[in-house]
């Protein structure tokens, strides 16, 4: 499937040219700027508005209103944000006030603005939408949990997991897997330390080293790889991760033989092509996004503790660019992300034997809680290509 040729499960798109905080600015970085009260409909997003255009290099100089500050104005317009909190906000940034006020009072005659605010109006209908059919979907009993599972049958697992579209650990998927004895540090150490492999380097000092995966790119010696995992604390800077391919390498091919036997909910045929390994210390982090397939990923060494949402809640999640959501629960910002709050995230930690589940479009995150080693793979024996388009605004 052209979907298993895709590096880390669908997610291709990095941010190219300007990728300065701000520059999809419609997260709604709040900037002390108040929403228009009693326009914006309860149940949808409170309006905040976007983080601002950079500071002018001529702060002290009346400068006139450009093409950033009118795409700002009109995002913000947009989120029913007032006039006065926007015109504040663009005269303290050193903008000609007139300019600006004729700018944002023309906008209610402007028919692209017109056309803009009728999609709008569609979006938060289907938010509304999705946000009810997740209520409902939360009252169920048994919602807040994954489940964990062993002896899941084919069918079972196609129409409650797959069909059914929630996560599930799957205890015993790995549990004879040659893998589970053979694959640790040392060993690898043994077998491939000649060698070099691709890893995301780096990304420490990158708040955005996901999005800009393809710039944290790094050859580098297993051997060294492996030592600075063992040896290095807690830290996200370095990752072995499935952009790297290395399964797809001859001189890594006896890794595939000793995965054992796949589940029959699992095209055996397909393992060699859709199969990808996770190698890194303590302390990595995958932020929240979701995939465009169905996946599973098994802990051979380490835990991993998975946080899930509903792809039903993500219009709360402040989805601008591609699969990705600048919002973090690990260190939920309700200032910058206040419709966050009400999001139902389900929390899991996966063991070393354990697999887990990615039902489709599951908005999810990770981080290692120990040195890891794991495999993901998408070969599930169910259609599993699908389009997403590209969701950048
Ligand atoms: O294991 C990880 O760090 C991330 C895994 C993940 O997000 C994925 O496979 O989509």
């Amino acid at each position: 499937m052209r979907a298993h040729d895709r590096n880390n499960h669908g997610r291709t798109r990095a941010r190219a040219g300007d990728h300065r905080a701000g520059a999809a600015s419609a997260d709604g970085a709040a900037e002390g700027v108040v929403p228009d009260a009693g326009a914006a409909p309860a149940e949808v997003v409170v309006p905040t508005l976007g983080r601002c255009p950079p500071p002018l290099d001529v702060p002290q100089d009346i400068k006139p209103l450009d093409a950033t500050w009118r795409r700002w104005i009109a995002d913000n317009a947009l989120r029913r944000c007032s006039p006065e909190s926007m015109l504040a906000t663009v005269t303290a940034a050193g903008i000609d006030p007139a300019q600006a006020s004729g700018f944002i009072g023309a906008l209610a005659h402007d028919p692209a603005f017109g056309a803009a605010e009728r999609l709008r109006d569609r979006h938060e209908r289907f938010a509304r939408t999705m946000a009810h059919v997740q209520s409902l979907r939360e009252s169920a009993p048994g919602y807040d949990h994954v489940e964990k599972r062993s002896r899941v049958s084919r069918d079972e697992f196609i129409e409650r997991y797959v069909r059914g579209c929630r996560p599930v650990v799957l205890t015993d998927l790995a549990r004879d897997w040659p893998a589970m004895q053979r694959w640790n540090f040392a060993e690898f150490k043994r077998r491939f330390g000649a060698l070099t492999v691709q890893v995301q380097a780096g990304r420490e000092s990158d708040a955005d080293f996901e999005i800009n995966k393809v710039r944290h790119r790094r050859e580098t010696n297993f051997a060294a790889f492996v030592d600075r995992i063992l040896t290095s604390g807690h830290n996200n800077d370095e990752y072995l991760t499935a952009n790297n391919e290395l399964l797809r390498r001859p001189e890594f091919a006896g890794l595939l033989d000793e995965v054992g036997a796949l589940p029959d909910f699992c095209d055996a045929a397909a393992f060699k092509h859709s199969a990808f390994l996770w190698v890194g210390p303590a302390g990595t982090r995958t932020p929240l996004h979701h995939d465009t397939l169905m996946l599973l990923h098994t802990q051979i060494v380490g835990r991993k503790r998975w946080r899930f949402v509903s792809p039903l809640s993500g219009p709360s999640l402040y989805n601008d660019f591609d699969v990705y959501s600048p919002v973090d629960f690990e260190n939920l910002d309700l200032q910058r992300f206040p419709a966050a709050a009400k999001v139902k995230v389900l929390d899991v930690v996966v063991e070393p034997g354990e697999t887990i589940f990615l039902p489709l479009a599951w908005w999810h995150q990770v981080s290692s809680l120990d040195k890891c080693i794991s495999l993901s793979f998408t070969n599930i024996d169910v259609p599993n290509k699908f389009d997403f388009g590209h969701g950048a605004t």
